[in-house]
């Protein structure tokens, strides 16, 4: 086992019947026009979004790491280890690493869409970490958790990093949270990544950088759009738009025609007009009681809060 790939299982769960052409064709049919955050996440789309995560306006995944530093052994003295920790959406799995050795979890069960990006990422942790099991799943966890009952039993530890939570509209998001409190158990817990409410210019700063890689990364949902729904949208022919809407407490990302058009997407034909925009984002910003009242609506009880040190962000703990 020098490898470690004795201690990685894999499974695959069958994708949801729901396809991208088809959600991408009923966006653009509605009215305004929408595409899903999650069509940003193509090959490019992930490393643009990496490029964001270490720009200097982007406060975000700086400030949540610098919680994760600074209070891992708080962190894991509120949760002891032997936690079966679950993480949906894992990605690279490289947040969670910033816990591991302090957690010490009885198994590590990663949901990533992207058998790729689970895969690699797993075989990586059980080679670092010799004392690690991982548990690896290929699933779209946005349509439901249904874990293989395979699992090894024990207090469950939820992870939910990066503000994500944010792109869930607010119904989205309190179904997710029961759903999560249902994941958790008896006796288990959730560790999630809140973005909060601060003052505008920050916010609107931090979705229009000076590079343009925000821009970059917004305009790059038609090119993956393109190519998923066979669609001819000409990206130079739209203009990055992003802005705090304080009624909503939410920041929105937009694509704004620059001219009249006529984009055919597969069959079909989708008319824009000069100014008219394509919403392709919400990131909410919640106040820590704000999203204490959402979570204890799904079930939870917060128990603990930490904060970057310019209180920009949050991390906290809740009981399910
Ligand atoms: C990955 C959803 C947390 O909303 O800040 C970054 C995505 N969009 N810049 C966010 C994003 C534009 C990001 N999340």
């Amino acid at each position: 086992d020098g490898e470690g790939e004795s201690r990685l299982s894999f499974v695959r769960q069958p994708r949801s019947s729901v396809n991208a052409v088809s959600e991408i064709l009923a966006g653009l049919a509605s009215q305004p026009k929408s595409l899903s955050p999650k069509f940003f996440y193509d090959s490019l789309g992930a490393s643009l979004f990496d490029r964001i995560t270490v720009l200097p306006e982007y406060y975000l995944t700086r400030s949540e790491r610098d919680i994760f530093k600074r209070y891992e052994s708080h962190i894991a003295a509120a949760l002891g280890t032997g936690r079966i920790l679950i993480e949906p959406g894992s990605g690279s799995s490289e947040k969670v690493e910033l816990l591991l050795n302090a957690l010490r979890p009885g198994a590590y069960v990663p949901l990533e869409i992207t058998e790729s990006h689970v895969l690699e990422a797993s075989r990586n942790l059980v080679k670092r970490y010799p004392w690690l099991t991982v548990h690896a799943i290929c699933a779209d966890y946005t349509g439901g958790m249904d874990l293989p009952a395979s699992l090894p039993p024990g207090q469950r530890l939820l992870f939910f990093p990066g503000s994500t939570i944010g792109n869930f509209e607010p119904a989205d998001a309190s179904r997710f949270l029961r759903e999560m409190h249902r994941v958790c158990g008896d006796g288990g817990s959730l560790l999630i990544g809140v973005d909060l409410r601060k003052d505008e210019a920050v916010l609107n700063a931090a979705y229009n950088d000076s590079e343009g890689i925000t821009a970059r990364f917004n305009r790059n949902i038609l090119t993956h759009v393109n190519r998923l729904a066979d669609a001819d949208f000409d990206i130079e022919q739209f203009q990055h738009m992003a802005f705090f809407n304080p009624i909503e407490s939410r920041i929105e990302m937009h694509l704004e025609s620059l001219k009249d058009q006529c984009v055919r997407v597969g069959a079909r034909e989708v008319q824009l007009e000069a100014g008219e925009r394509i919403h392709t984002e919400n990131s909410y910003k919640y106040t820590v009681e704000g999203f204490q009242d959402v979570a204890r609506l799904a079930g939870f009880t917060p128990r603990e809060t930490w904060y970057d040190e310019a209180g920009w962000f949050s991390v906290q703990l809740l009981d399910a």
